[in-house]
């Protein structure tokens, strides 16, 4: 979560936004956003739902170089009436749920070097406009996002941001979902990601378990790594209507008087796809140990 009490820096906006200045990107930078473009267009096409395909096309997101705000903003208010903005980089959680409650998305506009293409911590244009964009062309997951900025201003004055924030992390950034044909990538965290794509389907170290409000809201997240569980949806119509029918008020008091569970936990009344090994977090934590000593 961001600090409330931070300010604008110079050149922004009161809401934060700033220019994209598209003309300034260098060649260099349309080309870093092409190489990591063309692999995840290779790679997602089996792994994604169809509703994210279909918004790269709806969206012309495969013409080449970084997108322009402006164009594409024109795109998708035609498709769901969002647009995206640009801002400096994380914004405090109030504006950041503002602008979604009023259909806009924020997105970072810098672009990770040549030398950070398989790994940066914080967001980037890619991250941002690739993984967050093309759903935000589907009527169900549009609505979604404006829901959730709706409710983070509702959890600010219940001072539940903090378990709100894990339902967007587990759906948003990290959903899985059930298909006919088995279980697809839809977290932008996910698919903007090469390796975590591969991961997060196919490997046996993390559990895969039913998307459920309150055992979301309990669950701790990891920022640092692959995520140890992930949580599987049936479809965005039904992640919608549960989270505009759900009385979100009582479900905090609940959640307050129950205990964290771990990354890596099986809770009773789980619905479980997949038991994960944990293989992948264990080996990781030995090697860091050895690392230190
Ligand atoms: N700001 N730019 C940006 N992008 C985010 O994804 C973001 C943010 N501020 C707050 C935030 N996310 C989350 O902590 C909220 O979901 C609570
Ligand atoms: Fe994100």
């Amino acid at each position: 979560m961001v600090n409330v009490f931070e300010t604008p820096p110079p050149g922004a906006a009161a809401d934060w936004t700033i220019p994209q200045q598209w003309e300034r990107y260098t060649e260099e930078e349309h080309r870093t956003w092409d190489a990591l473009f063309e692999r995840q267009a290779r790679l997602l096409p089996d792994r994604v739902v169809p509703e994210f395909m279909e918004g790269l096309r709806m969206l012309k997101m495969d013409e080449r170089g970084i997108p322009n705000f402006e164009y594409l903003s024109e795109r998708l208010m035609k498709a769901t009436g969002w647009q995206v903005v640009a801002v400096p980089g994380l914004v405090p959680d109030r504006d950041f749920f503002e602008h979604l409650a009023n259909r806009r998305f924020v997105s970072g506009r810098f672009i990770r070097r040549k030398d950070q293409i398989d790994y940066l911590q914080e967001p980037d244009i890619f991250h941002d406009v690739f993984g967050h964009v093309p759903l935000l062309a589907n009527p169900a997951f549009a609505d979604y996002m404006q829901a959730y900025g709706e409710g983070g201003l509702r959890a600010d004055d219940f001072g539940a941001i903090d378990r709100l924030a894990r339902i967007y992390w587990y759906t948003v950034e990290f959903g899985l979902m059930q298909h006919r044909e088995g279980l697809k990538l839809f977290g932008a965290g996910i698919v903007s990601s090469y390796s975590e794509s591969v991961f997060a389907l196919d490997d046996p170290s993390p559990n895969r378990i039913a998307f459920d409000l309150k055992r979301v809201m309990r669950t701790k997240y990891r920022i640092d790594d692959f995520q140890q569980t992930y949580f599987v949806v049936d479809s965005f119509e039904d992640l919608l209507r549960e989270t505009l029918e759900t009385d979100f008020a009582p479900l905090y008091r609940q959640v307050a008087s129950l205990s964290d569970l771990e990354v890596d936990s099986v809770a009773t009344g789980d619905q479980i796809f997949t038991l994960g090994t944990q293989a992948y977090a264990t080996a990781k934590r030995a090697a860091d140990e050895t690392e230190r000593y």
